[in-house]
């Protein structure tokens, strides 16, 4: 069968200084970092939902994009052609599904099922034939009209049992594929008015399923990671999900700390209010960090413009906070990006994930270069050096007052460790 991606080049690994634009200059996935290959800290994906899926359609217009399938089984077959004949020229080894990207939802729940079943042998095959794993499944629980009140927090139990339905599948459809994570993103799960809203027994119906997922998980044997995705609105006005802390706060309220940990999105981060460096270090200093979703905003639309990374100084922070986590385990950077309406060329879609590739290897060298250098981590450990005082608050009081304590102030020296990184994230440097 032949594809839309047939004629794209295969992508080649070329000196930084080539004028060649379809290469790359800074993945080098065996190049060690830190005594560890560059593709074991990044472990890239190709997200099969903006790639093969998305059509470029918005609210003011019709799809643009060249994808020419239809949602049929035989629609969906040629899309997996498709989308392995890109992967295979693109080279990155890791790619993520929704069970509805893969499979078409058929007139029934038993039919979905069935596709899905179908077009996993579909994608095995693939996957054998080219080497190209899955980093994450997960289940579509946002498009069909029957979420759209939510699917675990839906008011109505059939909903709820529809949800199981497809996220049962869908696990076990990832553990048949050597998946080595699965992730919910809590597409509708959560509220557009409180006046038709129970939050108390949302959160009740979230925290059970959430506790059934993780029952099922161990009851098939399934090793990967469970990953919950955040987003703080869009689709809905508010989601439970909205960030890391927040997950935290679900998990300890629902005891399923130790089984759950976030996989987090660069825009979904911004669009919370954080950035995604806070996001990334909130996790690791909760035991949450689990994976990526790499993408970035724009600092102009207060939405989730899903467009890939191409700045790899604005990278950094967040590079380093999962260098100094020891890297994202069996984690990765999923590209959950999509292409702007307008890049109907077909190559778009190469040059798209090459720059968004680049930037993230060049960000981790620059990373990794100021943990090598030192002196970041010398200035926090002297922040910290002082000895915790024990004993009670009247005893930590009374010593204090006896011994007239009187604590200079010292700088937290910003400006200098600032300088620090902006002179390691410089192509010159
Ligand atoms: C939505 C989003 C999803 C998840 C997977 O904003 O990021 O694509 O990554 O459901
Ligand atoms: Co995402």
């Amino acid at each position: 069968m032949s594809t839309i991606f047939d004629a794209l080049p295969r992508v080649p690994f070329i000196a930084p200084d080539s004028r060649e634009e379809l290469c790359f200059r800074h993945w080098r996935p065996e190049e060690v970092v830190l005594g560890r290959p560059m593709g074991d800290w990044l472990r890239p994906a190709v997200a099969y939902w903006h790639s093969f899926v998305g059509t470029g359609a918005d609210p003011f217009g019709a799809p643009t994009l060249p994808r020419p399938w239809d949602d049929s089984m035989d629609g969906a077959r040629a899309k997996a052609e498709a989308a392995f004949a890109f992967m295979e020229r693109l080279g990155l080894p890791f790619f993520c599904f929704h069970d509805r990207d893969v499979a078409p939802e058929g007139a029934s729940l038993r039919e979905g099922v069935r596709h899905l079943d179908a077009m996993a042998e579909v994608l095995q095959a693939h996957m054998a034939r080219t080497g190209i794993r899955l980093l994450w499944g997960t289940a579509n629980l946002f498009s069909h009209p029957r979420y759209m009140a939510g699917a675990a927090t839906n008011p109505d139990p059939e909903v709820f049992a529809c949800a199981c339905v497809q996220v049962r599948h869908a696990m076990e459809v990832t553990q048949r594929l050597g998946g080595e994570n699965y992730v919910l993103w809590g597409g509708r799960e959560g509220y557009d008015t409180l006046l038709n809203t129970d939050l108390a027994r949302e959160d009740a119906q979230l925290g059970r399923f959430l506790n059934l997922v993780v029952e099922h998980k161990h009851r098939i044997g399934f090793t990967g990671t469970l990953l919950i995705e955040p987003k703080p609105h869009e689709p809905t006005k508010h989601q439970y999900d909205r960030d890391v802390a927040t997950v935290y706060g679900f998990l300890a309220r629902h005891r399923l700390l130790g089984e759950v940990k976030v996989n987090i999105e660069a825009n979904h981060a911004t669009l919370a209010g954080h950035s995604f460096e806070h996001e990334i270090a909130m996790a690791a200093s909760l035991g949450l960090l689990g994976s990526v979703d790499i993408n970035r905003g724009d600092p102009q639309n207060g939405w989730d413009t899903d467009q890939f990374p191409t700045n790899a100084q604005e990278l950094v922070p967040a590079m380093l906070e999962i260098l100094r986590a020891g890297g994202l385990g069996s984690g990765g950077f999923n590209f959950d990006a999509k292409l702007r309406r307008q890049s109907v060329a077909v190559d778009d879609l190469l040059h798209a994930h090459v720059g968004g590739m680049d930037s993230c290897a060049e960000a981790l060298r620059w990373a990794a270069r100021l943990i090598e250098d030192g002196r970041l981590e010398t200035a926090r450990r002297a922040r910290y050096a002082g000895e915790p005082w024990t004993g009670t608050l009247a005893d930590i009081a009374d010593a204090a007052l006896a011994r007239d304590i009187a604590p200079q102030p010292r700088s937290g020296r910003q400006e200098r460790l600032e300088n620090l990184v902006a002179a390691a994230a410089r192509p010159s440097a």
